[in-house]
């Protein structure tokens, strides 16, 4: 029996991953709806929705009368206690670069802070891959919104990597992935692939659950050292959870 046909080519290895990432994030995902089946988001009968918050507690101690309507809808809003905080973030998204048809999946786990109620920096570590190559590398960004709990955002980023990348090797005469077989069917050889730079204006939206966990959805424009044709739309969504 010939056991190298029971190794995967590279290629496939990459389809499995790739596809291990996308069940990673559902189930991330569906992980946070069986939580937040649990937790509703806060304020829902309430307008004073952050009261589990010292700073804003204080602030609206005494709520606004039941016939107040700009104050009622003031104090749902209001998202200003967030000055200061910070904690961990992660998001899952996915593009397609330039006219390649071949969608790059990534995830994204880093540390983000409020440096003023309506200005925020992060920082973090991105795997990605598609079906030719895997990235891996960090992401630097800041983003502006209004200090509200339903709160549109306008930032920019940057993304820099390393690629590896494989390629078909099954006629060279040299056992390119060590499994004891020269030019098997379907041997590839893996690669570095040089480094790709990505800077990017991105928009979105946040919108916070309850005082400490905020959702979040984006999309990004990618300009990318891989050349102008490689430009593309990424699309993400994120969860962070913060505390002061
Ligand atoms: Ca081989
Ligand atoms: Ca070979």
């Amino acid at each position: 029996m010939k056991t190298h046909n029971l190794c995967l080519p590279p290629r496939s290895r990459l389809r499995i991953e790739v596809i291990g990432w996308l069940v990673m994030i559902v189930l991330c995902m569906f992980t946070f709806s069986q939580s937040s089946q649990a937790q509703l988001p806060t304020g829902i009968t309430k307008s004073r929705w952050a009261m589990d918050d010292p700073d804003y507690a204080q602030k609206y101690a005494d709520g606004a009368e039941k016939t107040d309507v700009p104050g009622k809808i003031k104090q749902a809003a209001d998202a200003r206690f967030l000055k200061d905080s910070s904690g961990l973030y992660f998001s899952g998204g996915l593009s397609a670069f330039g006219k390649s048809a071949n969608p790059l999946g990534s995830l994204e786990l880093g540390y983000t802070g409020y440096w003023t109620s309506y200005l925020t920096n992060r920082t973090g570590f991105v795997a990605a891959a598609n079906l030719d190559d895997y990235y891996f590398g960090g992401e630097f960004g800041m983003r502006f919104q209004t200090p509200t709990r339903l709160a549109p955002f306008a930032g920019f980023g940057l993304f820099a990597g390393v690629s590896r990348t494989s390629e078909s090797a099954d006629d060279d005469n040299i056992d390119n992935d060590d499994d004891g077989f020269i030019d098997e069917w379907g041997e590839e050889e893996e690669s570095f692939d040089g480094a790709l730079i990505a800077v990017y204006p991105e928009t979105g939206i946040h919108f916070w659950w309850t005082p400490r966990i905020r959702l979040s959805g984006f999309g990004r424009y990618m300009v990318t050292t891989e050349g102008r044709d490689a430009d593309a739309w990424y699309y993400g969504a994120s969860i962070a959870i913060l505390s002061k």
